[in-house]
């Protein structure tokens, strides 16, 4: 068996095609189910359907063998212990900085509000620049409009979260796509399947 890690959303709908490409048809949708464990047209391989956050734990810890994250899970996550073989090119967008429109901070510290404190502390160090992170769990959008924070650092893709918000993007940190990552024993004990798979999706990636 094939255990495929994946979350629902943007991620799901991107990897259809991917999917289609290995072979692979889910039998639901999970964004119209409730179902956490979905068959598929091979009754080889199934799919965990998890938060988007947790698919690196299932894959490292072998509950799952292969799944798909997004770079900046990954940076967050920040663990040796999974592959990370190839970029899937989807859920594209951009980690960047953001401020109020024409806002310039006065200070020698610069607050920043995230949920991707790793990213941002790297950022900030390797810009010279002394940042205070302040973990967020969502609507980091909010804490600049507030006095919470000077500005966040948060993935933008069409721009439109900021603009309904007054916020303005300013410094790109990194282009951000899902990744394949791989279970280390599942590299060793299914390498046939595995390597099938990983193959499958190379070659649908390198024709996009
Ligand atoms: O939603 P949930 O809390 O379960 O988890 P999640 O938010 O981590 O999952 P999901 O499905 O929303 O995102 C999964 C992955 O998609 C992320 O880890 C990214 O790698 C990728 N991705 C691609 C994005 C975006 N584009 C994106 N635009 N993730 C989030 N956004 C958000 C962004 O945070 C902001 O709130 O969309 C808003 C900005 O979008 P624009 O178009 O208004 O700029
Ligand atoms: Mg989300």
């Amino acid at each position: 068996m094939l255990t495929i890690a994946i979350s629902k959303g943007r991620i799901f709908a991107d990897s259809i095609p991917l999917l289609a490409a290995a072979g692979i048809e889910p039998a639901v949708d999970p964004d119209k189910s409730r179902l956490l464990i979905i068959g598929t047209n091979r009754p080889d391989v199934q799919l965990l359907v998890v938060r988007a956050t947790d698919v690196p734990t299932y894959v490292e810890y072998g509950a799952a063998d292969v799944g798909s994250a997004g770079k900046d899970v990954l940076l967050e996550y920040d663990s040796d212990g999974l592959y990370e073989p190839l970029d899937l090119n989807i859920a594209r967008c951009r980690m960047m900085t953001a401020a109020r429109v024409g806002y310039h901070p006065a200070g020698q510290r610069l607050r920043v509000a995230t949920k991707y404190v790793k990213i941002a502390q790297r950022y900030f160090a390797a810009q010279g620049i002394q940042a205070e992170i302040i973990k967020l769990y969502g609507s980091m959008e909010l804490a600049p409009l507030v006095g919470l924070a000077d500005c966040i650092v948060d993935l933008v893709d069409t721009g439109n979260t900021l603009k309904a918000n007054g916020l303005e993007p300013r410094e790109l940190i990194m282009h951000i796509s899902s990744r394949l990552i791989v279970n280390k024993a599942a590299m060793k004990m299914k390498h046939a399947q595995v390597t099938e798979f990983i193959g499958h999706l190379s070659q649908f990636v390198a024709n996009a």
